[in-house]
């Protein structure tokens, strides 16, 4: 089971009212959601231990809303055998509604519409059901066949009516797993435990996993030393769809690759093997592309260090859709773990900023960082992440040189003039005129050429700036000569900072 939706429209809070979390006010955990999770919880009076004990154990996966994350989303979906379109019914279908609807339809899973927020004197469910209509989502009511729930994370509204419901579509889809066939499954987060060594949720689609079984994905092997629950109790033996923490893999492995489980070291070996070299395959054509610049242009090298593998494809993700104009951005290492001395000496050496995401810095790398007069940053939100390196690479950026007209003059007397200076008179017809600005000397709608304002005054008295209607004095300096009829037209160069 997987959620889905826009960004603040209650996935995270639904679940937790699921869970029968109490609901509070905010953000659960204080943040917009940034990871992929997953939990089990059973319905059922009494609960049944037993996973073949019909459709009673439910694995949830919550998924965050940001635009960020659509990666997260889609391997939600393709892990999930039904899906749950959260849309608030105060807000209806947004951006990333759409977004997960697109993904659904891929995957060809069943849905299920929350309706949320209902509790809200706002709330608008027909609204949204036409909404989702014009998405090709028809509901039940408008004649199709997708079941849509009225509920509220903050009353409990529909919560048993929405749970009541996935057993009945579960039901009806018939999903079961096939438990005789050998383990496999799909990686939706891993990292490297300081401690434990690399760590993996996964969820496992067919099969049964043992304690002590081998397995590989397509970057890595290993052996399930330990097997752990969502909430990181023990166990012995992992059941189809159910959420598990291995540890034991040898590297950490990549988020949305599949496992499998094999019989012995050898095969497993052989299986690697070929995986890897049509990974390798694939990365040489990538490695193709160049990087072109331009002289206007200035590259920004990146280390991003990330608490989980998934954090590095969203801030890849948000990087990219920072517009890159004036400033490159390349990421050199993304990496998951804590900022070590590696780093600094790569920043160094690579003149690179280090990003953190939800990790430590190591005391050892701040020092070196320190003396190195490299800059670290370290995020917990994904939405400061993005401002401030869109900050730092304003910061950087070559200043873009740009002309802001000023105003016109039309001369009308040539008091004096001398080797490259020259005074003329004449009254502003348009916009203001500003002592110190560039001058163009306009004749028959022709540029003659170019000099700048020493001096401007009326009546004979100094002053900085004269609207148009007034007649002034221009104290010029430039190679052509003006003439009484031309038109000087002034302006100002600024330097402004683009990224
Ligand atoms: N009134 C009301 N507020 C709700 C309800 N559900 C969620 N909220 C509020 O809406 C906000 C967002 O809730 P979340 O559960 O974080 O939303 P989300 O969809 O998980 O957001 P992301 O994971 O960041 O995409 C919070 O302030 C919640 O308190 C509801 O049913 N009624
Ligand atoms: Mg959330």
């Amino acid at each position: 089971m997987v959620v889905l939706g826009h960004i603040d429209h209650g996935k995270t809070s639904l679940l937790s009212s699921i869970r029968k979390l109490e609901f509070t006010p905010g953000k659960p955990g204080g943040y917009i959601t940034q990871h992929i999770g997953a939990f089990e919880i059973e319905k059922g009076n009494p609960p049944s231990p037993k996973a073949s004990d019909g459709q009673r154990k439910i694995t949830f996966i919550d998924t965050p809303g940001h635009e960020a994350f659509s990666q997260m989303r889609s391997r939600g979906a393709k892990v999930a055998d039904i899906a749950i379109l959260v849309v608030a019914a105060d807000e209806g279908v947004k951006a990333q509604t759409k977004e997960a609807i697109s993904h659904i339809k891929k995957t060809g899973i069943p849905i299920i519409v929350a309706l949320n927020k209902i509790d809200k004197p706002e709330a608008d469910p027909e609204k949204v059901k036409r909404e989702l209509q014009k998405e090709g989502i028809l509901v039940e009511d408008f004649g199709g066949k997708v079941p849509a729930v009225k509920t509220s994370a903050k009353t409990g509204q529909g919560i048993e009516e929405l749970l009541e419901l996935i057993l009945l579509v579960a039901e009806m889809e018939n999903l079961k797993a096939d438990i005789s066939k050998s383990a496999e499954g799909v990686i939706i987060e891993s990292y490297l435990d300081s401690k434990r060594g690399p760590t993996a949720t996964l969820i496992l689609n067919e099969g049964i996993l043992n304690l002590g079984e081998i397995i590989a994905t397509s970057s890595t092997l290993g052996k399930a030393k330990i097997l752990e629950d969502f909430q990181q109790k023990r166990i012995v033996i992992a059941l189809p769809s159910q959420p598990v923490i291995l540890i034991g893999f040898e590297k950490v492995p990549k988020v949305g690759e599949t496992f499998k489980s094999f019989p012995d070291l050898k095969t497993a070996k052989a299986y690697l093997k070929v995986e890897t070299l049509r990974q390798v395959q694939g990365k040489e054509k990538r490695n193709l592309e160049v990087l072109e610049i331009k002289p206007e242009q200035r590259v920004l090298n990146l280390i991003l260090k990330t608490d989980v593998l998934g954090s590095i494809e969203a801030i890849e993700e948000v990087l990219k859709k920072i517009p890159q104009e004036r400033v490159i951005l390349r990421v050199l290492k993304s990496e998951v773990g804590e900022v070590n001395e590696n780093d600094i000496t790569l920043a160094k050496s690579g003149r690179a900023l280090i990003l953190g995401f939800r990790v430590k810095i190591n005391p050892t790398a701040e020092n070196l960082a320190q003396r190195e007069k490299i800059k670290i940053m370290n995020f917990e939100v994904i939405y400061d992440l993005v401002e401030e390196v869109r900050k730092f690479m304003e910061k950087i950026s070559k200043p873009e040189v740009v002309r802001v007209d000023l105003g016109k003059v039309k001369v009308s007397v040539d008091f004096w003039k001398e080797k490259n200076r020259q005074i003329v008179g004449g009254r502003v017809i348009e916009g203001v005129v500003e002592k110190g600005a560039l001058i163009e000397i306009s004749r028959e709608k022709e540029i003659k050429g170019k000099g700048k304002m020493i001096n401007l005054q009326r009546n004979k008295k100094d002053i900085e700036k004269a609207p148009k209607g007034e007649e002034v004095g221009i104290l010029y300096e430039g190679e052509e000569k003006i003439q009484v009829g031309d038109t000087l037209i002034f302006y100002k160069e600024e330097r402004q900072k683009k990224i």
